[in-house]
């Protein structure tokens, strides 16, 4: 199948639906977990901030860079995983001012939270802390996190997400230490972060480094997710490492081994589970062989989610239509399946 028609593959699952099954769903409480908040701006909203775009700084796109980038986003099509990460330059061009990324973050959340009824009961956003001459990380940061103090704690929170490509300990710019660091002085000051999140290119970085900075943030009452073995060339050895920091919960977790399984189980470390986005980068050959059936067949806490609903073209909805469509468009689970992975997603959140 090609990434398109994967793409409208939770689309599909969702017209397959009947009205009662569509409204069972869209009425269950549920929690997403694992939304990149540049991931999830609306293709309509990136457009209207390239009408009033200038380059910030001469090595910044041009505007007909950010056209063919927009094209690029709006008709995603991947051969493999690794080509994913570059599409992010155009966005990450249009939010660079506190006004426009604070536009697309009023927009996402409104997608995930006010429909009626809404997307999600709760919404963990995530987002990897950036710094320009626009847009100074305290105003980045201040800019998010106003937004989604807007909605009560029960409703909206912010995990800031580590980019495996980040330097670890310089301080002087973005690094892993840079960013824990801000992690926790903003929740001791009562701002509304409550995690941690590893994401970024899978094969990037040195993984070995990272122990004291999770130690630190959970030791101020963080809670860690890491995204984890979500290539086959992520080494075995790299996946233990990151298990031993103990996280709380797991993004996408498509490759772990029986050693890597075992200490999952055993520890209780929920799995964020993101169909559509493991089909479309190709990380997962179908759905029928999707790793989700091994823990839904073990009772263990999943959370289902949408993880970058601009290029992967999903929603929650459509996403827990995947698991209620019957074979070969969906997982055909029972709802009351369905009912308790919503529930599992709510009783893993981090607030
Ligand atoms: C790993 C991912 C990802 O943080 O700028 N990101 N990292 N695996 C994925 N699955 C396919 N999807 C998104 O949102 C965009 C950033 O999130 C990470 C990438 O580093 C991407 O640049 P923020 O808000």
């Amino acid at each position: 199948m090609s990434s398109s028609s994967l793409a409208g593959l939770a689309a599909l699952a969702l017209s397959s639906l009947t009205e009662s099954q569509l409204s069972f769903i869209q009425n269950l409480p549920k929690a997403e977990l694992h939304a990149h908040l540049n991931g999830c701006i609306p293709i309509s909203i990136l457009r209207q901030l390239a009408e009033s775009y200038h380059p910030p700084s001469p090595s910044a796109p041009d505007i007909s860079e950010i056209q063919n980038g927009l094209e690029t986003l709006d008709n995603f099509n991947l051969d493999s995983i690794h080509e994913f990460f570059g599409a992010f330059r155009t966005i990450y061009a249009l939010i660079s001012t506190r006004e426009a990324l604070a536009t697309a973050t009023r927009t996402v959340l409104s997608q995930f939270l006010e429909g009626h009824p809404p997307e999600c009961t709760y919404l963990e956003l995530r987002t990897t802390p950036k710094h320009t001459s626009t847009l100074p990380l305290h105003e980045y940061l201040d800019a998010v996190l106003s937004e989604v103090e807007r909605y009560p704690p029960d409703r909206a929170a912010l995990i800031l997400s580590l980019d495996r490509r980040m330097p670890i300990a310089d301080r002087s710019v973005i690094s892993v230490g840079k960013i824990i660091g801000e992690a926790i002085r903003l929740k001791n000051e009562g701002r509304r972060v409550v995690g941690i999140d590893l994401c970024g290119d899978p094969l990037a970085g040195d993984m070995t480094l990272l122990e004291p900075y999770i130690a630190n943030a959970k030791a101020a009452g963080l809670r860690i997710t890491l995204h984890i073995a979500e290539t086959t060339q992520n080494p075995p050895k790299e996946t233990l490492q990151l298990l031993a920091y103990g996280p709380h919960r797991l993004g996408h977790a498509t490759f772990l081994d029986e050693e890597a399984k075992e200490k999952v189980i055993k520890e209780g470390m929920a799995i964020e589970i993101c169909l559509s986005s493991n089909l479309i980068c190709k990380t997962v050959p179908r759905l029928s062989a999707h790793h989700i059936s091994y823990y839904l067949e073990r009772n263990h806490p999943i959370a289902i989610c949408t993880d970058d609903t601009l290029p992967f073209r999903n929603s929650l909805t459509a996403e827990y239509a995947l698991l209620l469509a019957p074979p070969p468009i969906g997982l055909g689970l029972t709802e009351a399946q369905v009912e308790r992975i919503a529930k599992n997603s709510l009783e893993v959140a981090f607030n």
